[in-house]
């Protein structure tokens, strides 16, 4: 018995299919299932890619039938704010479809809409099926999250969240509301800790965006301070202070119950971030490999165990 982790997959269905071929998983009566593994999801279905729906009639029928475990990613997020009105707003929705910041949602979401948009059911159906997904995963030997694993920020939100770790329509309005905790907590899990840069800091973004804040290392015990810490271009992280980050923005994952997640557009040759964290996301859906950890027991973590959805990127070092 174990767990195949996979990554990102935003709609690039031929590499999912390439990847369950290679992890040895079958079709069988519509589902592919492997005989002794069960897969695990990390979010982020769609988005970006070339076959929306195609990804998720795989990936549906694998978590439905109990082939599969699935959590939620930003974008799933995202799709279900963007379908909901918003109560306070007449005329628009959590995630908002009007004005410049309208188009940029739009833009975001425009490879899943053009699949469904003009299927207002299964839209509906799809939404319904988002929901059913859990913020984060907890088994006996393992835990999933899609960016985050925040014991204190979990401590915080599982008393609101419907049993299973589920959003439901109230949460979604409070989640998608600026300056609410649970917005906050949300974010959080589902995006990664953000500290604000020291004043006079800033740096562009892949968009050339000017950004103030940065996503953290929150894996790494020792990224203490901004320059180690940041999740920024190298060449930015240089100049970056090296004074420490606010306390409250350190997690310090210290159990020895290894934590997978994806979402961070890694590349190169995937490897572990810790002993006890990996990250199944080498960018899918911007040209890179899907990518599976292949978990067969062990706590502590090897870089030897990732497996690509091509043989381009490397052998299959365990491929039964
Ligand atoms: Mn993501």
């Amino acid at each position: 018995m174990g767990y195949d982790i996979i990554g990102d997959i935003h709609g690039e269905a031929g590499k999912l299919r390439a990847l369950l071929k290679r992890l040895g998983y079958v079709e069988s009566a519509g589902v592919m299932r492997h005989p002794e593994r069960t897969a695990i999801f990390v979010g982020d279905f769609i988005d970006r890619g070339p076959h929306q729906l195609d990804t998720l009639n795989i990936v549906r029928p694998m978590v439905e039938s109990g082939s599969a475990f699935a959590t939620m990613g930003n974008h799933e997020f995202n799709a279900i704010a963007w379908y909901l009105r918003d109560p306070d707003r007449s005329d628009e929705y959590l995630r908002p479809r009007k004005g410049e910041i309208g188009e940029k949602n739009r833009h975001q979401h425009a490879a899943f809409l053009a699949e469904v948009e003009h299927k207002p059911d299964l839209h509906a159906e799809i939404i319904d099926w988002f929901l059913s997904l859990p913020l984060w995963l907890e088994l006996p030997e393992l835990r999933v999250i899609h960016a985050c694993w925040h014991p204190g920020f979990m401590a915080e939100l599982e008393p609101k969240l419907k049993p299973g770790r589920l959003l439901d329509e109230v949460m979604m309005v409070k989640a998608s509301s600026k300056g609410t905790a649970e917005y906050n907590l949300v974010e959080t899990l589902l995006k990664g800790i953000e500290v604000q840069l020291p004043p006079g800091y800033f740096f562009k973004d892949k968009s050339g965006h000017t950004r103030h804040e940065a996503r953290t290392r929150w894996w790494d015990e020792a990224a203490t301070t901004y320059r180690l810490a940041a999740l920024v271009p190298p060449e930015t992280a240089a100049l970056l202070p090296d004074t420490e980050i606010p306390n409250d923005a350190r997690i310090s994952y210290g159990a020895d119950k290894p934590v997978f997640v994806g979402h961070y557009w890694r590349t190169g040759k995937p490897a572990i971030l810790s002993p006890t964290v990996a990250c199944v996301d080498y960018s899918a859906g911007k040209g890179g490999p899907l990518v599976a950890y292949r978990w067969g027991g062990e706590s502590v973590l090897s870089s030897g165990n990732f497996v690509f959805s091509s043989e381009e990127y490397g052998d299959v070092t365990r491929s039964t």
